[in-house]
């Protein structure tokens, strides 16, 4: 059990915090951001601001209605910056994932505390470690931060946020990292009021015409290796143009294509515009992705992990496949 208490004097400590998530942040960074920013708001009466690396994708404008949370632009955000106390990062699997917010928070000294639930290395860049890799999302972190510091009864804002982090990252409550843990709070955060099924059909019916298209083009071009328990699927600028879509429509499919019948693993290849390429692996829970993620460079849970390479696509998906068919078989997560 973290402690808590300490992580709240340190936090009682501060008077100007920012807090951040990932880029390409989720439901589960966005909404710890935004229920800590409720805390922070309504009980500490801080000065803080929730400022992050890249756009706030459209499915989780429902989380912004105050617009608290803010893109970074360094021209108007350094003067606020140059006098924070503590920088909360929330579910950043790797402080390099706050770019150039990163680098300038480093710059300047500022303190960072890591609340996340990614494995970190010993030897991480942060001044405070608050790590559970056994939590299923940031979002049940926080929760038990809340319950264990005296709050007896989530607002409906932080209600929110630790709702649709732990909707997200479990996939709704059905993947394998669910635990009783993932229900309570669940269960505390519809005490406070939220509207399970509205928040449900925010970020999983929203989807644009586009990215609906994108999946069609996906599904249809699907491969599969390792007798079906691997399938597979490419997506490139080309592919992007043809069907109106924008990088930020990709996020999902890897875990749809996980369902179908007989694969344990499906793995998505994206090359992006500027030559790099970025691999996601989704694991039903026979076999362990995070070893091969990291072997290309990257990390992540045990069964949702991913890497971004500089090599390109092509060249990426043999790279991959060949070191898959070679390793995959020794990864039994219950060997
Ligand atoms: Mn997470």
């Amino acid at each position: 059990m973290l402690d808590w208490q300490h992580i709240k004097t340190i936090i009682d400590g501060a008077d100007r915090i920012l807090l951040t998530t990932h880029e390409n942040p989720d439901g589960d960074g966005l909404g710890t951001a935004t229920a800590m920013g409720s805390y922070l708001e309504s009980i500490q009466k801080k000065d803080f601001k929730i400022i992050i690396p890249s756009d706030l994708p459209f499915e989780y404008s429902f989380l912004n209605q105050q617009q608290q949370i803010r893109r970074y632009n360094p021209n108007e955000d350094l003067p606020w910056l140059e006098f924070v106390d503590l920088v909360i990062i929330f579910d950043v699997g790797d402080f390099i994932r706050l770019r150039q917010l990163g680098k300038d928070i480093q710059s300047r000294g500022i303190p960072t505390m890591n609340i996340d639930h990614h494995p970190h290395p010993e030897d991480n860049p942060f001044t405070y470690n608050v790590v559970d890799t056994g939590a299923a999302a940031t979002g049940e972190m926080i929760h038990e931060f809340f319950i264990s510091t005296g709050i007896t009864s989530l607002t409906l804002s932080m209600a929110t946020g630790i709702y649709t982090a732990i909707m997200t990252d479990t996939g709704s409550f059905r993947y394998t990292n669910t635990t009783a843990k993932s229900h309570l709070a669940a269960i505390a955060c519809m005490e406070a009021g939220v509207d399970t099924s509205r928040i449900y059909q925010q970020v999983y019916e929203n989807n644009s015409r586009q990215r609906v298209t994108l999946l069609g083009h996906i599904l249809s071009s699907l491969r599969y290796e390792l007798d079906g328990e691997v399938a597979w699927f490419t997506i490139d600028s080309d592919l992007l143009k043809k069907a109106g879509a924008g990088p930020e429509d990709v996020d999902g499919f890897t875990d749809y294509v996980r369902s179908v019948r007989g694969v344990e693993v499906a793995i998505m290849f994206f090359g992006k515009p500027d030559g790099t390429c970025r691999i996601n692996f989704r694991s039903k829970g026979r076999y362990t992705i995070n070893q091969i993620a990291k072997s290309f460079g990257g990390g992540g849970h045990a069964f949702a992990a991913g890497a971004v390479v500089d090599t390109p696509l092509r060249e990426t998906v043999t790279n991959v496949l060949k070191y898959v068919s070679e390793n995959l078989p020794r990864q039994k997560a219950n060997p």
